[in-house]
């Protein structure tokens, strides 16, 4: 074992939503198992784990409806524990979901009041990111959806989105805030379906804003994984749109109700190329977490614990995949094949075109190449299990 046991660093840029420590294993069915944890206590818990930084919701860390004098009170004792502790807000975001006025959405209620609260308290959580030293500013979209299509115009329903990310945008520009937005998909729970379901929708979405430059996405492994895809090509996809601008790492398993599990505990290959997406490319968001400890779960700080060292741990397989020589040599050979025709489309002109057009190629022989995936796939897994 590695002399360091593998301890996180602040360099790492660990963060977690302190929702996360605060589930108390409450679902559908079953009421708490555990106590609530007071986000004093979860900010200095993290710290003390060396985590960089925290997420959170308005809510976390004011509850819905405080005065301003006690919001204030909150912000003073939070930010002398982040100072005293030495951990820094990350994220931020607004809890537009538990209140039951947002029961049919927030932005996307079919009621200007209930659209304009949203935005009011939104613009209020911005303020409050601004005072904690966040710079990423997430809205997931929790109640922004449907069950009964009938109730409700998907176009209208993007339309009033649009207009409060576009008036929200200009907020913070108005402010002289340095805070940018990111959006996280994901396709449903707890409506039967919302609205802005995948990464692909997230970028498609964006660039229909007034401001796309200060917007990106937020992906997470799980809500990838509740509507099928792969996380490490979604996670690629918002990377190469430059909108990576944050991550939620966690676990799931696929087409189920949203699990929360934690990170690499589900498919360590999955967490292995997520890991190896971000440290290949560059990534330089926060590693953030967003899982929770099982309900059985008496000790809320394991998960927080394994996460880290997970990550930690496929960072070195990384490493280690990077470094053999068996695994390089077959993914050169594998990627050198017609190196003359390389880049040949990458200029287009009518001589290429035409050049193109009048190219000779040879179908059996190309079909006829050899690719050992079989073998390239074995060598990952030995580096997995440790023979290699
Ligand atoms: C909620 C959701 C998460 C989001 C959080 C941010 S809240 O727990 O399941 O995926 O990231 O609003
Ligand atoms: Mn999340």
């Amino acid at each position: 074992m590695p002399s360091h046991f593998y301890a996180p660093i602040k360099e790492d840029r660990f963060a977690f939503g302190i929702w996360c420590l605060q589930n108390r294993g409450r679902d559908p069915f079953g009421d708490q198992t555990r106590k609530e944890i007071s986000a004093v206590d979860c900010i200095k818990g993290l710290a003390q784990r060396n985590c960089y930084g925290f997420e959170y919701h308005d809510n976390d860390i004011i509850p819905f409806g405080a005065t301003p004098a006690r919001r204030d009170e909150i912000v003073r004792e939070l930010k002398k524990a982040m100072s005293d502790f030495d951990i820094k807000a990350t994220m931020a975001t607004t809890n537009t979901f538990y209140h039951p006025v947002f029961k049919d959405g927030a932005f996307t209620s079919s009621d200007p009041a209930v659209r304009l609260f949203s935005t009011q308290k939104v613009m209020h959580s911005i303020d409050l990111a601004v005072e904690m030293g966040a710079e990423i500013f997430v809205f997931w979209g929790g109640r922004e959806g449907v069950e009964v299509d009938a109730s409700k115009d998907p176009i209208s329903a993007s339309g009033w989105f649009r207009e409060s990310l576009n008036f929200l945008c200009e907020y913070v520009i108005s402010q002289g805030y340095n805070l940018k937005f990111s959006i996280e998909p994901k396709p449903n729970e707890p409506r039967g379906d919302l609205f802005l379901p995948t990464v692909g929708s997230v970028l498609a979405f964006i660039h229909t804003l007034d401001h796309p430059a200060m917007v990106g996405i937020n992906p997470e492994t799980a809500h990838i994984k509740m509507a099928g895809l792969n996380p490490y090509h979604e996670f690629a996809q918002a990377l190469d749109s430059g909108k990576l601008f944050d991550v939620h790492l966690n676990g799931q398993k696929p087409l189920r109700f949203d699990q929360d599990l934690t990170f690499g505990s589900d498919d360590l290959k999955e967490a292995f190329f997520t890991t190896k997406l971000l440290l290949d490319h560059k990534y330089s968001g926060t590693i953030g977490f967003d899982a929770h400890p099982y309900r059985t779960e008496s000790d809320p700080w394991d998960f927080v614990d394994r996460s880290m060292r997970t990550y930690l741990i496929l960072r070195e397989k990384v490493k280690a995949f990077n470094d053999n020589s068996e695994i390089q040599d077959l993914l050169k050979e594998l990627n050198s094949a017609s190196p003359a025709l390389n880049g040949f489309t990458a200029k287009f002109s009518k001589d290429a075109a035409a050049k193109l057009k009048a190219m000779a190629f040879d179908p059996e022989a190309l079909a006829a190449r050899k690719l050992p995936y079989e073998r390239l796939d074995q060598l990952l897994t030995e580096v997995l299990l440790g023979v290699l």
